[in-house]
């Protein structure tokens, strides 16, 4: 955060949002008229399974991880021949003061859509929906929420999802939460590695004068060291690939 005490956080638009054309009355309701957030940033993603595994890290293993990812991939809202539709709407919001995370949260509700309706009717999930996940045998194993929105829980992680899903360049100057470097060689990545000259088969990530997250170099530097201890190589090459997996 710099001096002026911004707070910032992600919010995701989801697949059944835009299939339901709710995506205006979304936007009207994180307005800066109802919240005090300004836009920091913007985005349309089709999301890739890279990008939504490390969005959902936390839950891998979980019933309802395979779920989630093809829920927020659009696998559920639209079929193959559609799959030119399915999208996220990924967006940063952010306000001088703290608050804004934890009013942007009320403003979506509690996670379950059901929950939603009975706690909080007329919140965003409210007008969500639980769909029960089948075992091969029909038997109930779990429940996917499809809740229409994702908000950022806390500060730490709003940090960890927005440098998921934007890079600094995504930003403008004046409105970028964390601390940035200038890349100082080539990265391309292929199949969960790292390589610093071009390998056939490789997509560049970074080339040498891009703006990074300092964050995100420390975490190349470290798999370029072979230690690979400061954090995910996925997390960073993910925000690189999108739109182009
Ligand atoms: P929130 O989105 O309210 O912060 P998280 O971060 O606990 O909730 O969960 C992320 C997503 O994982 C939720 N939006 C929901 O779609 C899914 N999820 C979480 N818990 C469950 C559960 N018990 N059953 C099914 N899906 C779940």
């Amino acid at each position: 955060m710099n001096e002026k005490q911004l707070e910032q956080t992600l919010v995701l638009i989801k697949p059944d949002a835009l299939k339901n054309s709710i995506t205006g009355f979304i936007f009207s309701q994180l307005s800066e008229f109802h919240t005090g957030a300004r836009f920091a940033a913007a985005k349309v993603v089709n999301v890739s399974r890279l990008l939504a595994e490390e969005h959902y890290a936390e839950h891998i293993g979980k019933p309802f991880f395979e779920s989630l990812l093809d829920y927020i991939m659009g696998k559920v809202h639209y079929t193959e021949e559609n799959k030119w539709k399915r999208r996220v709407v990924a967006m940063v919001y952010q306000s001088e003061g703290s608050g804004v995370l934890d009013r942007i949260r009320a403003l979506a509700g509690p996670t379950n859509p059901h929950k939603a309706r009975e706690e909080k009717p007329g919140c965003i999930r409210s007008l969500g929906t639980v769909v029960n996940l089948k075992d091969n045998a029909g038997n109930i194993i779990g429940d996917r929420l499809d809740n229409l929105i994702h908000t950022s829980a806390t500060t730490e992680e709003a940090e960890r999802e927005i440098k998921l899903w934007f890079t600094p360049s995504d930003v403008p100057p004046m409105m970028r939460p964390y601390k940035t470097a200038t890349c100082p060689t080539h990265y391309y990545y292929k199949e969960g590695r790292l390589y610093n000259n071009y390998e056939p088969g490789s997509m560049l990530l970074l080339a040498p004068g891009d703006l990074v997250w300092t964050t995100d170099l420390e975490i190349l530097q470290s798999y370029e060291n072979g230690q690979c201890k400061k954090g995910r190589l996925n997390t960073v090459a993910a925000k690189y690939l999108i739109n182009r997996l």
